[in-house]
């Protein structure tokens, strides 16, 4: 349990305070995405388009991040565009990263007052918020040769930690996806699936693993999760949607490009919290534009099916069902 003093960090934006106060349910977005994940000015018109499409069916966007000193729930067109900016700029803030730029010691010697929050602190802080779904691209896993370098994201361990459904397209296969699984299924993280049975690998619609349970309808997937927290299963739901045909890779489109990019980063000696970003920007500029253009397709899918996700948990009775008669 955070302590009392927790909500003193938090800073709703103008937009989320309203919701919150009209009773419209909120859908977090992460900011690494933004600032990590891809290059400006593509980074900025997605993130826009992405909250004006949460809005447009029913709901309030709430991107957060760190700035000047607090937990954003939700930031305005100019803080947004600030994020954007920044760019790899903005520190790449995880559960361990959090306190330090909150607390003004940055750790790796703050270039930037922004923290652009990772699906594992985004978590945190949604959960602070009070905020239950949350869409992403992909979460991070368990990393290919990880018995090796140990590079398991710390996404998945908050996903055993914080109440909060997380919205994705699977996880990238340049990770281990059968060990992200795995992992996921040793601390208790149910892995859903709408739309197909397979879990699904981002730029691909397939990973080739099946996930725990295919739940397709919205109310039904709210009912599973309502019912996890009822039973005082805390900890995250993964909720995985493959990216439409139209915009999906193929393994021949996208295999050898993963491939160089992990020899690339080897070689370079890539490590630490450097090893998504670096990944993800080589495989955009070897597709060229190909990736991005497919991530940002898949962020756009599982804003819809995150939206629907956060109108149906809004829709169910908070109380437990009595006994069936
Ligand atoms: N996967 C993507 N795009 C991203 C990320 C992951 O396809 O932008 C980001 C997310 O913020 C995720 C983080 O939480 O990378 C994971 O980083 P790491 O592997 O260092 O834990
Ligand atoms: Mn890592």
């Amino acid at each position: 349990m955070p302590h009392p003093a927790a909500q003193a960090w938090l800073l709703p934006s103008a937009r989320v305070a309203a919701a919150q106060t009209a009773g419209r349910p909120l859908v977090a977005l992460e900011s690494t995405i933004v600032a990590h994940g891809m290059p400006y000015p593509q980074n900025l018109e997605t993130a826009r388009e992405v909250e004006a499409l949460i809005r447009s069916l029913g709901a309030e966007p709430a991107t957060i991040a760190v700035m000047d000193g607090r937990i954003r729930i939700g930031l305005d067109d100019t803080d947004l565009e600030r994020l954007a900016r920044a760019g790899p700029q903005a520190h790449k803030l995880s559960r361990r990263d959090l306190p330090a730029l909150l607390a003004g010691s940055s750790a790796s010697g703050a270039s930037s007052s922004i923290g652009a929050t990772t699906v594992a602190a985004t978590m945190i802080c949604a959960q602070l918020a009070g905020i239950e779904v949350f869409v992403t691209g992909g979460i991070g896993g368990v990393h290919r040769g990880a018995p090796e370098s140990f590079d398991i994201s710390a996404d998945l361990q908050e996903l055993a930690r914080s109440s909060v459904a997380v919205v994705c397209a699977g996880a990238k296969s340049i990770l281990d996806i059968g060990l992200t699984l795995e992992y996921l299924e040793t601390h208790g993280v149910p892995v859903l699936s709408c739309e197909q049975d397979n879990f699904a690998a981002f730029y691909l619609r397939d990973s080739g693993y099946k996930a725990d349970l295919r739940l397709d309808d919205a109310d039904a997937q709210a009912r599973f999760i309502r019912c996890k927290w009822q039973l005082g299963l805390a900890g995250g739901v993964v909720l995985s949607t493959p990216v439409p045909q139209a915009a999906a890779m193929t393994p021949a489109q996208i295999d050898d490009l993963m491939q160089q990019a992990l020899a690339e980063a080897k070689s370079q000696g890539i490590h630490g919290k450097a090893v998504t970003p670096f990944l993800l920007s080589r495989i955009q500029q070897l597709s060229g534009g190909q990736s991005l253009a497919t991530n940002i397709a898949l962020v756009k899918h599982n804003a819809q099916v995150g939206t629907r996700l956060a109108l149906a948990l809004a829709r169910l009775p908070s109380a437990a069902p009595s006994a069936a008669a």
